[in-house]
């Protein structure tokens, strides 16, 4: 139970690549994920990439923490789906997927000092909208029931029934003075009805703060822009992040800009807003570079560092805005690139690839955190186990790879062993 002058710290969880990652194209307003629906994919080199960034924060910040890949194959969604080689090569790609890295959507997490009865809160996500993704939170529930076992200072739920998705702290962001104070949670919910699937339902959220324990005057819901999901930004994150009194955010987040802005600034006066105009960056780049699916750190001297993908770099116009940012007085001073290519072309950037938990570090398993020769280890199996490449053919196809199966299975124990994880086998 959180107490006044605890030392509470943000960790950032990121999912390790799983062995089976690749691109089957399976999130329908996704636009990364379509259009590289068919290519090879390259799962040794995007979890080492994941692995690069891990190491990166862990220098910046002292602390780092991980969650493992899930079983794939699945093989009670194979059954579930009755695959017998006639059906759709989406459906045999289902039970294949890495996509438990983005862990981004893993959960919701309240931290204790915004909760009624002082605790860490956290709800798995039930990603109800994409089968690929609804098979994840029974078995992340089974990881976040380890990492944050401590019940005295976590307490995790059960996900929130269907018919309401949840896509979990993707569509979430939290504004506080300072990590350890008290916070606002601002909630961002999708409408149904346009071209493409609205992933979080305003039910959802609204649930999930009830579950946690939330002050009312604290909690904010927000709909996102319905041009914004129809543009690709299937998850908020695509489009804004928050950091303690920041919120950076593009113009065309919101469906009601200035709106969200009072409502937010409402319960939270401090707010500071860093606002992207589309004349500087359209919502169409901000999308194809994730110059907003980024990780906005709080570095140990009190300054804020960015840490966008490498494509931000590469882009005229998003560059020279983050060179502004740099040059400016305002709470941004670093913008650093990092390439995590690999899970960019099936729409991940850094954002989704972490977790943010709020807690005092003494009080999770320590398993889950990286040190430099847990990352050396990480690494060394990643290279003798994971796939180097993976064919759409190998997962898709009407035959099954038993070969391949075999191998992403080995890789994933390997792992676990090597971690004293093997209970999550
Ligand atoms: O749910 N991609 C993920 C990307 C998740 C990004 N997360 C955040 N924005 N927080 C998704 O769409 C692609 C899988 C495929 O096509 O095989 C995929 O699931």
């Amino acid at each position: 139970m959180f107490q006044a002058g605890t030392a509470l710290a943000e960790i950032n969880y990121d999912g390790i690549v799983g062995p089976s990652h690749n691109y089957a194209g399976l999130s329908l307003g996704n636009i990364a994920s379509a259009s590289h629906k068919g290519d090879p994919s390259y799962p040794r080199a995007a979890a080492l990439q994941g692995v690069a960034k891990m190491r990166g924060n862990l220098a910046r910040l002292g602390v780092q923490g991980f969650f493992v890949p899930l079983p794939r194959p699945n093989l009670a969604l194979t059954d579930a789906l009755a695959l017998d080689g006639s059906e759709a090569p989406q459906l045999r790609a289902a039970p294949w997927s890495a996509s438990s890295m983005w862990t981004a959507n893993a959960a919701t997490v309240s931290p204790a000092p915004d909760t009624a009865d002082g605790k860490c809160h956290l709800s798995p996500a039930n990603l109800v909208t994409m089968l690929h993704r609804a098979q994840e939170w029974p078995d992340t529930k089974r990881q976040l029931d380890l990492a944050f076992g401590n019940r005295d200072h976590f307490t995790v739920h059960g996900a929130v029934p269907p018919t309401f998705g949840d896509e979990g702290a993707a569509n979430h962001m939290r504004l506080c003075d300072g990590h350890g104070s008290s916070g606002v949670e601002v909630f961002v919910y999708g409408r149904p009805g346009g071209a493409f699937p609205a992933r979080q339902h305003e039910q959802a959220s609204r649930l999930v703060a009830r579950a946690h324990g939330l002050d009312p005057a604290r909690c904010v819901f927000v709909e996102q822009n319905p041009a914004a999901i129809e543009a690709g930004a299937f998850h908020n994150d695509v489009v804004s992040v928050a950091n303690e009194r920041v919120l950076f955010t593009h113009a065309e987040a919101f469906a009601d800009q200035s709106g969200a802005y009072d409502a937010i600034r409402a319960a939270f006066p401090a707010l500071e807003v860093v606002e992207v105009p589309s004349a500087a960056v359209t919502m169409a780049e901000a999308i194809r570079t994730y110059l907003f699916n980024a990780q906005l750190l709080t570095l140990p001297d009190g300054s804020m560092a960015l840490i966008v993908p490498e494509e931000c770099r590469e882009s005229a116009s998003v560059w020279s805005y983050c060179e502004g940012l740099m040059a400016s007085n305002g709470p941004i001073r670093e913008v650093i690139p990092v390439d995590v290519r690999q899970s960019m072309a099936n729409g991940g950037g850094p954002a989704c690839l972490r977790l943010r938990v709020v807690c005092d570090p003494a009080t999770v398993d320590p398993r889950f955190l990286l040190d430099a020769s847990k990352a050396d280890l990480i690494e060394k199996i990643i290279s003798e186990t994971w796939p180097e490449q993976i064919d759409p053919s190998d997962i898709s196809g009407s035959q099954a790879n038993p070969a391949l199966a075999a191998q992403v299975t080995a890789a994933r124990a390997a792992l676990l062993t090597a971690l004293s994880l093997e209970e999550l086998g």
